[in-house]
């Protein structure tokens, strides 16, 4: 199971500098062979806090963070949709992605804006409109397909075919597909969402890059955090090329430029925490003498499947699953402690996996 999250937006608005900060300053190194899995392809570290912790104090080898894939999907352009500037590819691109970092530039300077100049509001619509049409086309696909079948009388395609005219509308109206919704039919909106798969369905982080020497930045920063609001979505404001520079210095440099800047903390870590909630990930903890490690799971996911994360036998085997929230086992000091205390569990395949759960899997080879 890999998870993505894809860097989209305008040219020139940023992307690939923050790839290049997020990929340096998080790249993985151990157990992967690879840090890259293709040049705009990365997997990137999820540091944790309480990862350190439980390591702590179960004293394992070897401590491995959880990590996700990050895109840099080449700058969309007005009309995309049709075809424009390779258009297809790159919506084929973000239909590959589970979540959207959706970079908006706020920095003006010498780089080419390509719309002119610096308009947060105005690239956000444009991107997002490519992406409300590239939808709407393929709800129009589908629904010349189930057409006939509607025709028919068949039940279950006149009720697809109702739900997707919903959907149609919906979107014509200017609204993502993440927020639509059929009280009357879940079911059967919830199986065409999956089939269509529309771009506006996946969750979106739309991140203003702002320039540290240019002070109108910030008001563009306020101008794209109520724009993600009244879209039901989050936005987050960082300063990519400073973020890549302070990437490309050694830890302790980093740290006397960011205090020289004035600056408590970098974004990255704002950035790749915001990349795990918006994907709805869980993070659980095995232990071993070797190693401790840092799973993601989406949310409500069985503990056997879980297991089968770490192997597909423990899956296949599984017998049981020995739980302890992390920081009861921070408290505790130890595996044994925590069972002497009684805050051990024993739960079974159903068991649906806390965030934060520390998790050894019994199972028969
Ligand atoms: N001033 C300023 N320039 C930036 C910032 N981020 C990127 N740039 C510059 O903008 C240009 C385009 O950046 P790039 O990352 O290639 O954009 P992409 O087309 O979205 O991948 C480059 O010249 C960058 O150096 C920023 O935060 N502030
Ligand atoms: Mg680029």
């Amino acid at each position: 199971m890999s998870l993505t999250c894809g860097l989209i937006g305008l040219p020139n608005a940023g992307k690939s500098t923050l790839f290049r900060a997020v990929t340096l300053a998080h790249a993985e190194i151990a157990p992967y062979p690879f840090t890259t899995i293709a040049p705009n392809a990365g997997v990137v570290r999820i540091p944790d806090d309480r990862l350190t912790a439980v390591a702590a104090v179960t004293h394992p080898d070897r401590v491995v963070p959880a990590t996700l894939e990050l895109v840099d999907i080449a700058g969309l352009v007005r009309n995309a949709h049709a075809g424009e500037g390779l258009g297809n590819q790159f919506l084929g691109h973000i239909r590959e992605v589970d979540a959207l970092l959706h970079v908006v530039r706020c920095f003006g300077g010498p780089a080419a804006h390509v719309e002119g100049g610096v308009d947060p509001v105005r690239d956000i619509g444009i991107v997002d409109t490519e992406l409300l049409l590239a939808d709407l086309a393929a709800v129009e696909r589908a629904l010349a397909q189930v057409a006939p079948r509607a025709r028919t009388g068949d039940r279950a395609a006149r009720e697809e075919e109702a739900v997707l005219k919903g959907l149609a509308a919906h979107l014509s109206a200017g609204r993502p597909a993440r927020s639509f919704t059929v009280p009357q039919a879940a079911e059967a909106a919830a199986q065409v969402i999956g089939r269509v798969r529309p771009l506006t369905a996946r969750p979106v982080l739309y991140v203003a890059n702002l320039d540290d020497r240019d002070p109108g930045s910030r008001a563009a920063l306020d101008a794209v955090e109520r724009y993600a609001a009244g879209a039901g979505a989050r936005a987050l404001g960082l300063y990519g090329q400073l973020e890549l520079e302070l990437s490309e210095l050694p830890p302790d440099e980093a740290s006397q430029f960011l205090a020289a800047l004035d600056l408590s903390e970098r974004g990255l870590p704002r950035l790749v925490q915001a990349c795990r909630s918006l994907l709805g990930l869980h993070t659980f903890f095995s232990i071993a003498s070797a190693e401790v490690r840092a799973w993601h799971v989406p949310a409500g996911t069985r503990a056997s499947k879980a297991a089968g994360r770490i192997h597909t036998d423990m899956e296949r085997g599984f017998i049981r699953a020995e739980v302890i929230a992390w920081d009861d086992l921070v408290a505790c000091g130890s595996v044994a402690a925590a069972r002497d205390r009684g805050v051990l569990r024993l739960e079974g395949k159903e068991y649906l996996v806390r965030d934060g759960d520390v998790i050894t899997f019994r199972f028969a080879a």
